[in-house]
């Protein structure tokens, strides 16, 4: 008997992406996917953005959330080019949901393109959306096994970066537990501290500009 297999139920999001990736291309803006933690400070790092590099570079946004526009009330106070994507119980966003939001983006008008993905450390690696590069946010707050126990991310991101730097005397975190941890299973990704609120971002600001060409900058 013939059994039906289904081999690759990502196909379809794959395609989309693919598409995606062709349009960003040929619009030359340079697409992270941001994944974080709930809370771990993915909003305030966007906001952190605009205030160090918004006036050297144009910096559009995506935003994934379940069902609010908060976030995006928040980005709009720094530019204008920002779309909230309401996933509705779905925990990640995938390709053509992004790519309903990029109809929505004057993307010629873009030098990069960051996508907020929604708040989980899990499915939003798994699902490819088109960009250049995945981004991993973690937090101080969140505890120091975290790493560890998402080692996908870890693997997938082009850097890590670890945020609430300013609170690190005042919660249990082991720093050097954690660099070991992102060590051992990604011995090649740059990992770099933050604090988005108190506005200490150089590291992630300086790898962002290093991916666009210098005369796409304003
Ligand atoms: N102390 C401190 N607090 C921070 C920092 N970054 C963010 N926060 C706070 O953490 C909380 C969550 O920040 P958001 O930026 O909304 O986090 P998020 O990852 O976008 O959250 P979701 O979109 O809900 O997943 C807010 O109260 C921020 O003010 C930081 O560097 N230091
Ligand atoms: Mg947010
Ligand atoms: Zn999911």
């Amino acid at each position: 008997m013939d059994i039906p297999i289904i081999e690759n139920v990502l196909k379809l999001n794959d395609e989309v992406a693919s598409i995606n990736r062709k349009t960003l291309k040929d619009a030359g803006v340079y697409t992270v996917d941001l994944i974080g933690s709930p809370g771990s400070g993915k909003t305030s790092l966007l906001e952190a953005t605009f205030k160090a590099i918004g006036d050297k570079v144009r910096i559009g946004v995506l935003v994934g959330d379940l069902t609010t526009a908060r976030d995006a009330t928040r980005i709009a106070k720094w530019c204008p080019d920002v779309v909230q994507i309401n996933t509705g119980k779905g925990c990640h966003l995938d390709a053509n949901q992004v790519r309903q939001g990029l109809d929505r983006l004057k993307l010629d008008e873009l030098d990069i393109l960051i996508i907020e993905n929604v708040g989980n450390l899990i499915c939003p690696v798994g699902f490819d959306l088109g960009q250049d590069a995945k981004v991993g946010l973690f937090s101080i707050a969140e505890g120091d096994d975290k790493a560890a126990k998402h080692p996908y991310i870890v693997q997938e991101a082009q850097i890590l970066l670890l945020n609430k730097m300013d609170l690190l005397p005042h919660v249990t975190f082991d720093l050097e537990l954690f660099k070991e941890d992102v060590a051992r299973i990604n011995p090649k990704v740059s990992l770099q501290q933050v604090s988005a609120t108190q506005g200490l971002i150089a590291p992630w600001c300086d790898w962002l500009l290093s991916h666009i060409a210098q005369d796409c900058t304003v």
